[in-house]
């Protein structure tokens, strides 16, 4: 019997598309390289093919089985679910990359402040039912207008008095004269998977790639930290440094009091805890990237 392959749809060019490879490669697929027309990669050193598509048929791709998992946004993903689908996609796995949100936004001089001032008016969006049931939980009553892009120029148009639409940096709103009055979904990269079982073969394939795919989440949030201070101050530089409970600790050969830390340590406010080290006496300090981790 052929060898049962994982296949993966992922968006083929887009704000989705570099990160998904390059999260797919740091999990250790090798692919071979691809022109602007490659629909198909099969990864080299592993089971596993990619399908590379438009993100709003992933979720359809999913569901039938044509992939067996894909990469795709929340609000694509959210929109999907609520249009009765054929078959529902399972979600696996929060991504962490791809952020933006979807937001209500209305010309920024006018009077629609908030989305109670909503009542009646009218929203262009390419997320209707993601919209509708917004509105419907607020009780708010207002007139949806689908639109499948530009959504932002619907205003100075005169097609709706605001927009639903994707927000990420608010340059686009702000280039449209809006400004965003609410957040309705935080949406970042999801993991989908169909909901028909794998068969043991490809389950087996998943299950490492899932194991790869948590360990370069879990390597992305932490730093390795090497410094020297002088050994009275262990205590409290231990308790500087985020998330460091057993520091490695070497004596400094001919530097008397002195010692050298190692420590795996979380990557938040990291400036501030380099300061605070400073403070404390400790110098030569190293902070590099973890590229693996594996508890
Ligand atoms: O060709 P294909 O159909 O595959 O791609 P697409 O054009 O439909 O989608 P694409 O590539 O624009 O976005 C893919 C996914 O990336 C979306 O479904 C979101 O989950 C996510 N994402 C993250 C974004 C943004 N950030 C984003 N900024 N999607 C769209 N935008 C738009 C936004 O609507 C605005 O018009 O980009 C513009 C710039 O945003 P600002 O706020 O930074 O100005
Ligand atoms: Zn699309």
């Amino acid at each position: 019997m052929e060898t049962q392959r994982l296949r993966i749809a992922i968006q083929k060019s887009g704000r989705m598309a570099e990160g998904s490879n390059e999260l797919l490669q740091a999990a250790g697929l090798r692919l071979p390289s691809r022109s602007k027309t490659t629909l198909f990669q099969r990864a080299r050193n592993l089971p596993i093919d990619l399908l590379l598509v438009r993100d709003d048929d992933i979720p359809n791709f999913v569901a039938t089985g044509v992939a067996d998992i894909g990469i795709v946004g929340e609000n694509v993903y959210e929109e999907w679910q609520l249009d009765d689908p054929v078959a529902p996609i399972t979600l696996v796995r929060r991504l962490g990359f791809s952020f933006c949100r979807l937001s209500l936004a209305t010309p920024k001089d006018g009077p629609l402040r908030s989305a109670k001032d909503l009542e009646g008016k009218s929203l262009a969006t390419s997320y209707p039912l993601i919209l509708r049931r917004f509105f419907k939980e607020q009780g708010i009553q207002a007139d949806i207008v689908e639109m499948s892009g530009s959504v932002e120029v619907a205003p100075k148009l005169g097609i709706a008095d605001g927009i639903f639409d994707i927000v990420s940096s608010g340059a686009t709103l702000e280039a449209n004269g809006l400004g965003p009055i609410a957040d309705v979904l935080k949406s970042e990269a999801l993991l989908v998977q169909t909901q028909k079982p794998l068969n043991a073969e490809k389950a087996s394939i998943l299950e490492r790639l899932m194991v790869r795919i948590e360990s370069v989440q879990a390597s992305r949030q932490i730093k390795y930290i090497m410094l020297n201070a002088p050994g009275s101050k262990l205590a409290t530089i231990t308790d500087i440094l985020p998330g460091a409970d057993a520091p490695t600790v070497l004596p400094l050969q001919g530097k008397g009091d002195m010692v050298a830390i190692h420590a795996v340590v979380q990557d938040a406010d990291l400036w501030d805890t380099l300061e605070k080290l400073k403070e404390q006496g400790a110098s030569s300090i190293l902070v590099t990237p973890i590229e693996k981790m594996m508890a």
